[in-house]
C-alpha cells in the first residue's frame, strides 16, 4: 500500500439491499453480531455516494449529509465509525465527510446499509487499511448490520459468526459473501407507502425483541433452516422458492415484533392492502412474494418480466397513497475516486 498523507482522500458509491432472510436480533451490541445469519439482494436503485478526506489541521470530524451538516445521533454514529477506522490505522487525522444519499431516509428501506458500506470503502481507502472484501465487510459491519451485506452485489449472505464462539472471535468470521444463484432475472418492486422516519429505531427494536418476546427463539431457529433452503432455492433458480421462503422469513420476524413487550408493529392497514394485491397478484398466476422491514413498506419480489404488472397492481392497492420503485440486482459498494 502507498503511503498515506493529509491530503488523501476517496469517494465511494454503495446501494441498499433487501434482506429475502432477515437480520433481527444482536447478540453482541458492541461489535453488532447478529443471532443469526441473513441474505439479501443488493439494489440498483437508491446509491448513496460518499467521500472522506483526511484533515490534519481539524480537531473534529465534519459530517455532512445531503449538503447540511450532520447531527445528533446521525453524526455520533459516524463519529464513533472513524474512531475505529482511526485505531485500526494508527492516524489520528480527523476527517471530512461528504455523504449524499438517495434514500428516503427512516422509511424501513435500509438508507444505513448503503450508507455505511459507501462510508467503509471510503474511510477505508482514505486512511489506507489495505482492506479486501471480507475486510471491508466486517468493517461496515459495525457502522450498521447490514451493511456488511452491501459491500457486494446481486446476492449475498451474512455469517452470524460462530455462535459457540466468545465475541471476539465470532467478530472475526462475521462478514458478508457473494452468493452463487442460477440465472433468476429478479426484480423487488418497492412499494412507499409511508416515507416518514419510522417511531421505533429498529436498533431499540430488535433490542427489546431479543429480550422479551416469547416468539424470537423459534423464529431464529426456523430462519437458519430458511437459510438452508433458500441458498438451495437460489442455486436451482427457483423464484417461486426463493419468494415463498423469504415471505414467510419476513412475516416470521413481524410475529416475533408483535411478541415483544410492549409490541413492536412496522405494519400499517396500507402494508395490509398491499399484501392482499400480492395475494390477488399469485392467484392470478404471477409469481409475486412481499417482504417487509423495519416499516410499513411492502418489497414485492418478482420475474423482471412480470416488474411492471406487479408495481400497477400494488400501485393500485396503495390507492394513490404512495410510491413504487422497481429495482434489480445492483453493484457492491466500490471506490469510484
Ligand atoms: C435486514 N433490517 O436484514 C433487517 C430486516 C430491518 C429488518 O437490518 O442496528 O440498520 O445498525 O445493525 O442494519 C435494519 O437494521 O441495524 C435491518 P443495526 P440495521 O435488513
Amino acid at each position: 500500500t502507498r503511503e498515506r498523507t493529509a491530503a488523501d482522500g476517496a469517494t465511494a458509491v454503495a446501494h441498499p439491499n433487501i434482506a429475502l432472510i432477515k437480520y433481527w436480533g444482536k447478540r453482541d451490541e458492541r461489535l453488532h453480531l447478529p443471532w443469526t445469519s441473513s441474505l439479501s439482494m443488493t439494489l440498483d436503485i437508491f446509491p448513496t455516494t460518499t467521500s472522506v478526506r483526511l484533515d490534519a489541521e481539524a480537531a473534529d470530524d465534519e459530517v455532512t449529509f445531503n449538503g447540511s451538516p450532520a447531527s445528533g445521533e446521525e453524526r455520533r454514529r459516524i463519529a464513533a465509525f472513524l474512531d475505529l477506522v482511526r485505531r485500526r490505522s494508527r492516524l489520528t487525522h480527523r476527517a471530512v465527510v461528504d455523504t449524499r444519499n438517495t434514500v428516503p431516509t427512516g422509511a424501513g428501506l435500509a438508507s444505513s446499509a448503503g450508507g455505511f458500506a459507501a462510508l467503509a470503502v471510503a474511510a477505508a481507502a482514505a486512511y489506507g487499511l489495505g482492506l479486501d472484501d471480507a475486510g471491508l465487510s466486517r468493517l461496515a459491519r459495525r457502522g450498521s448490520g447490514s451493511a456488511s451485506r452491501s459491500i457486494f452485489g446481486g446476492f449475498a449472505v451474512w455469517h452470524a459468526g460462530t455462535p459457540t464462539a466468545p465475541p471476539a472471535e465470532a467478530d472475526l468470521s462475521s462478514y458478508a459473501e457473494p452468493v452463487v444463484a442460477g440465472d433468476l432475472d429478479p426484480a423487488l418492486v418497492i412499494a412507499v407507502v409511508n416515507a416518514g422516519p419510522k417511531e421505533v429505531s429498529s436498533r431499540a427494536a430488535m433490542r427489546r425483541t431479543v429480550e422479551t418476546s416469547p416468539l424470537f427463539e423459534p423464529w431464529a431457529a426456523s430462519s437458519r433452516d430458511d437459510l438452508t433452503e433458500m441458498r438451495a432455492a437460489l442455486l436451482r433458480a427457483d423464484l417461486d422458492a426463493v419468494g415463498e421462503i423469504a415471505e414467510r422469513n419476513a412475516l416470521g420476524m413481524h410475529a416475533t415484533m408483535l411478541g415483544a413487550r410492549p409490541a413492536v408493529r412496522y405494519l400499517s392497514p396500507a402494508t395490509l392492502t398491499v399484501l392482499d394485491s400480492v395475494l390477488e397478484l399469485r392467484r392470478d398466476g404471477v409469481s409475486a412474494y412481499a417482504t417487509m422491514d423495519a416499516g410499513p413498506n411492502v418489497k414485492v419480489l418478482c420475474r423482471r418480466t412480470d416488474a411492471e404488472r406487479v408495481a400497477e397492481a400494488v400501485r393500485a392497492a396503495a390507492a394513490g397513497g404512495g410510491t413504487v420503485h422497481i429495482a434489480g440486482p445492483g453493484q457492491g459498494a466500490r471506490l469510484v475516486d
